[in-house]
């Protein structure tokens, strides 16, 4: 007889017994493979456990014996190209597998035996939906849907948004997160949210946000946001996180010391950074939103400068204006050259010309700080360690408008906030997905790689962990492919 505690690890959904022995399995006709494309790491793994411990036998590799392939969110075609790619050759006379939605193996789950497979379990191609979104193709990481720039649920984003504001002004990263999940689901959704049905099932949609958007529909308008828009802490805290230099630290000391306006600041000049000084000086051009034309005003100019100090160097922009955005609050560029190594010292030679054009009002220059490789890799939630240039930047502008017949004066130039980040040509691709965001995206795309994949992910590169190695790529489209991640152009990268 086992000893009691061998007994028990026998019978667990880990245990080994029923796991590395599928041959032991109560129902020896069916051997079902579950795709992971779509389904994750963490929930293939936690299904695997459970249809082992309920005595059905499941193949870590997909192999000929395979009888039933069991995929989420994927629809008829997509499994078809899945097959072609990853099953085996079927030998001569010897039938595909059954590729099946996950409704099947939930329903058999809860039978306790392989339920007979009916029409409605197979994969069927995605029609495109009209009326409610089902929650169906929700996928939960925003780094596997589409976001576009616009949206249908613009009222609803943007209260849940100002309580990720709000909780972010508190540190507290949680709820932050949490609103800021929800946000960006609506931000996703194919039409406007009409009742709150719709919203049944769609992940990251908890009470809270729930709540917040019954209210909207009921009376057009939410209280608990109407209060903290009008709050003196969330409209103080927004005022001096909106100085350049200002994080929500300082501005929260600030705060509790007494401070309220920009007057306050002006006061006290010893306080401040020299690079709060400058944001402040500037605040008015810095708090107002820049357009395209003058983006594409500034990529020349600094496009100029980075070829004279450098032929064949190149700028790409990044950040808003890369993922179609026709408005930003500051301009981000990414500076490289084809052959790696020739980018060093560019950075300074390129101010150096910039500033003696009289464009540059302020500038702060931080060198690269690369450490080893896969020290870099683990430290995917900190800002990344390129050489850069922290700039504002005096823009010229047109002498004159016209508003309606009326010609209206101009000033002469606008401040505008552009930062300049060198990056080595083999790390490229890394930083031009690192830096076109959206900051939600980043942060989930991160999220997906560690939890699903099990890979660290940041601007420098991509790291495996358990092989110690890092992945080689030429493009954007590569990581995606290595995460397993349908490729997503910039501009639907708005999460
Ligand atoms: N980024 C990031 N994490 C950081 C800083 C930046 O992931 N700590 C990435 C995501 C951002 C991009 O870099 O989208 C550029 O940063 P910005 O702060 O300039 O943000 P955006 O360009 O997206 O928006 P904005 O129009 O406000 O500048
Ligand atoms: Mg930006």
């Amino acid at each position: 007889m086992l000893p009691k505690r061998r007994l028990a690890r026998a019978g667990s959904p880990d245990g080994g017994a029923i796991s590395s022995a599928p041959s032991s399995a109560r129902f020896p006709g069916v051997a079902i493979y579950l795709a992971e494309p779509r389904m994750g790491r963490s929930r293939r793994a936690f299904l695997t456990r459970l249809g082992r411990s309920k005595g059905f036998r499941i193949l870590d590799a997909c192999s000929s014996e395979v009888t039933h392939v069991v995929m989420e969110h994927t629809s008829a075609e997509e499994a078809a190209r899945w097959q072609e790619h990853s099953l085996m050759a079927a030998p001569p006379g010897c039938t595909h597998p059954a590729l099946l939605d996950v409704s099947w193996f939930t329903e058999s789950m809860a039978a306790g035996q392989p339920v007979p497979v009916e029409h409605r379990h197979r994969l069927k191609v995605a029609e495109p939906t009209k009326g409610p979104p089902s929650p169906a193709w929700m996928l939960p990481y925003a780094c596997q849907r589409p976001t576009p720039v616009t949206h249908h649920n613009t009222s609803f984003s943007e209260a849940l948004e100002t309580l990720a504001e709000a909780a972010g002004f508190e540190g507290s990263e949680c709820r932050l997160l949490s609103f800021c999940r929800a946000a960006s689901v609506l931000r996703a959704l194919p039409g406007p949210v009409t009742a709150l049905s719709q919203l049944q099932g769609l992940p990251h949609f908890g009470e809270h946000s729930c709540r917040v958007v019954q209210e909207l529909l009921e009376h057009g308008a939410c209280e608990e946001v109407e209060r903290v828009r009008c709050s003196e802490r969330y409209q103080t805290m927004k005022l001096f996180t909106q100085i350049f230099g200002v994080g929500v630290r300082t501005a929260d000391r600030w705060y509790q010391e007494g401070l309220r306006t920009l007057d306050d600041l002006q006061g006290q000049p010893q306080r401040l950074t020299k690079q709060q000084r400058a944001g402040l000086q500037h605040y008015r051009d810095l708090s107002t939103p820049i357009w395209l034309p003058d983006v594409e005003a500034l990529q020349q100019v600094v496009e100029v400068a980075v070829v004279q100090a450098l032929p064949g160097a190149t700028i790409t922009l990044t950040g808003s204006f890369r993922r179609g955005n026709s408005q930003g609050h500051d301009v981000d560029f990414l500076i490289t050259h084809p052959e790696e190594g020739r980018e060093a010292g560019l950075l300074t030679s390129v101010m150096c010309r910039l500033q003696s054009q009289g464009l540059v009002l302020y500038h702060q220059h931080q060198h690269s700080h690369c450490g080893s490789p896969a020290k870099r890799a683990r430290h995917s939630h900190t800002m990344d360690a390129f050489e850069r240039s922290f700039c504002i930047f005096r823009l010229p502008q047109p002498p004159e408008t016209t508003v309606g017949d009326a010609p209206r004066p101009c000033p002469a130039w606008k401040a505008v906030r552009v930062d300049l980040v060198v990056v080595p040509i083999s790390q490229f691709p890394f930083a031009l997905l690192g830096w076109t965001g959206s900051k939600l995206f980043e942060r989930e795309l991160r999220r997906f790689s560690r939890k699903e994949k099990g890979l660290w992910l940041n601007s420098h590169g991509l790291f495996d962990p358990e092989q110690k190695v890092f992945f080689h790529v030429t493009s954007e489209e590569d990581i995606f492919k290595h995460l397993g991640l349908e490729y997503l152009p910039p501009e639907q990268r708005n999460a």
